[in-house]
């Protein structure tokens, strides 16, 4: 295990060890869910979104498998040339049914992949264009408002944003509406924002989904401790801290934690970290809207909210923002 000191970290594992140490150092302690995804957390989560329990990726990828043609009908009614930005693109699964609708229309646009891992982006570039033939594939690496503002600088095309994946439900809700707001200064009237959310639903379903009988979220949890261990020599006991996943109904708020079982401490590099018995670190909040709550933040951070589509069961909408 490598010690990590100012001299040899880079900047992204410098600012690791700073978001961890002072969320860890806070009052309620917390983590940040954006760093669950190293190469093994990539792994469980794709492990979460087979799972019978996580209804949310099936929903979007029926609606992305039927309803592409509408949606991309939607995209062309304005008729002039576009950039397609998707914010956090993965391996594009869902995505490639609305490419598919869009270049059988014979639009005249560029599909712009953002995602911070460079492999991501060099993988789509690559593979694309041979599942899509014709499809310009134009891969941005980089944090998702410089790569938006970078493709506004690039093009004076109309832009449309794509943003899947009920990925705004790991905001609260003032974040995600600081998030839209921000987007919607860096649009011009016409582009339009198509964001993924999940539905507030029966309680219980909703529960299940970050509480699955076979421990796969508990896995995803207790990996970033892992994570913290092997890249900022620390000495989590992963077997001290349990997984706990809350839901509140009336905010629409499910809260993963881990707690820690016995009274312990912990180090990274030259940090103690106190635990108490039974305290919490808050891991993530994976958010729930209800349509009036989706209508609110359009507004809220000046869009129209545009149309929206649903999956057979009403568990989750993509809905259509527009400047
Ligand atoms: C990526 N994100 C939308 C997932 C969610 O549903 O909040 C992450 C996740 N966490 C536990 N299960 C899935």
């Amino acid at each position: 295990m490598s010690t990590v000191t100012i001299e040899n970290a880079t900047d992204s594992k410098l600012q690791f060890l700073h978001d961890t140490l002072n969320g860890l150092q806070a009052n309620p302690k917390r983590l940040d869910s954006k760093y669950f995804y190293d190469a093994i957390g990539d792994r469980i989560f794709q492990q979460i979104m087979q799972m019978e329990e996580y209804y949310l990726t099936a929903a979007e990828m029926e609606i992305m498998q039927h309803q592409s043609a509408d949606i991309a009908r939607a995209i062309l009614a304005d008729g002039s040339p576009f950039d397609l930005i998707e914010l956090g693109a993965g391996d594009a699964t869902k995505s490639i049914h609305l490419l598919r609708s869009l270049l059988n229309t014979q639009a005249t646009f560029s599909y712009c992949p953002v995602d911070i891992s460079e492999h991501v982006i060099a993988d789509l570039q690559q593979n694309l264009p041979n599942k899509l033939p014709g499809l310009d594939v134009k891969g941005l690496n980089g944090d998702y408002f410089d790569m938006l503002k970078q493709a506004t600088e690039l093009s004076g095309r109309r832009k449309v944003v794509l943003f899947m994946g009920a990925n705004i439900g790991n905001m609260t809700i003032a974040d995600a509406e600081q998030f839209c707001k921000t987007l919607k200064s860096l649009l011009a009237p016409g582009d339009l924002l198509i964001i993924g959310f999940d539905l507030k639903k029966n309680p219980k379903q909703i529960l299940a989904a970050y509480n699955d009988k076979a421990g796969i979220t508990s896995a995803f949890n207790l990996n970033l401790l892992r994570r913290i261990n092997s890249e900022l020599d620390a000495n989590f006991d992963t077997t001290c801290f349990e997984h706990y996943a809350s839901y509140d109904p009336e905010t629409g708020s499910c809260k993963s934690y881990l707690i820690s079982l016995t009274k312990q401490q912990v180090t990274i590099g030259q940090t103690t970290i106190q635990f108490a018995e039974n305290e919490y670190i808050m891991m993530e909040i994976s958010q729930k809207y209800a349509l009036s709550d989706i209508d609110r933040l359009a507004k809220f951070s000046g869009f129209e909210l545009h149309q929206r589509f649903f999956d057979q069961h009403r568990y989750f909408v993509d809905a259509i923002f527009k400047v």
